[in-house]
């Protein structure tokens, strides 16, 4: 540090969503990871195994369950179905119930599947420069309907947490699919 001012630690492309810098996270769910969570999970054939269904970008700067921190992610979801569902990435609710996130579409155009406690489920459309807030105790999950990488931006409290596994028990109560080429809530 010199006089007090610092680099910049990290960059965001907002016409990407790209994040580098040192501490940028990558992760990635290939769609033999994530099968199971379509209706046609046999329908992944072992060459399509291996492909990326989605990955995501993320500066966490403090640790998980800190309160009071923020972390910041940028979601890229493939083009492509599984059957005649969209690559969807697996849907959470968060562990602190009461906990909300942002949501902002950067290109690309998908959906954002949201379920309440009660299991009421509803889409709404994604495209670029749409921002959605996401209330506490609503599972959210986002759907590529379009034919190019569907990329969402994401900012949600360092204590939210991930409770994946009231969705592996429950499943979202609808599937967003493609009927005659468009995308349908059923
Ligand atoms: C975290 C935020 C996103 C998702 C990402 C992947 O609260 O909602 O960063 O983690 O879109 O989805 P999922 O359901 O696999 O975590
Ligand atoms: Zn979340």
């Amino acid at each position: 540090m010199e006089n007090n001012i610092l680099k910049c630690p990290i960059f965001y492309n907002s016409t990407t969503g790209d994040l580098s810098g040192e501490e940028i996270v990558q992760s990635k769910r290939t769609l033999g990871e994530i099968k199971s969570i379509f209706k046609d999970s046999d329908k992944v054939t072992e060459n399509d195994e291996n492909k990326v269904a989605y990955k995501v970008l993320a500066h966490f700067p403090v640790e998980e369950n800190t309160s009071g921190g923020l972390f910041f992610g940028t979601s890229i979801l493939s083009p492509g179905k599984v059957g005649d569902e969209y690559i969807m990435t697996k849907g959470h609710f968060h562990s602190k119930k009461d906990t909300g996130e942002y949501y902002w579409c950067i290109s690309g155009e998908g959906m954002l599947i949201l379920m309440d406690e009660d299991n009421k489920c509803w889409a709404i459309e994604m495209k670029k420069g749409a921002i959605h807030y996401i209330p506490g105790k609503v599972a959210h999950r986002l759907a590529n309907t379009g034919n190019e990488e569907f990329v969402v931006g994401a900012c949600w409290p360092s204590d939210a947490g991930h409770d994946y596994d009231t969705i592996v028990k429950t499943g979202f109560s609808k599937r967003l699919i493609d009927v005659n080429g468009t995308p349908t809530l059923v």
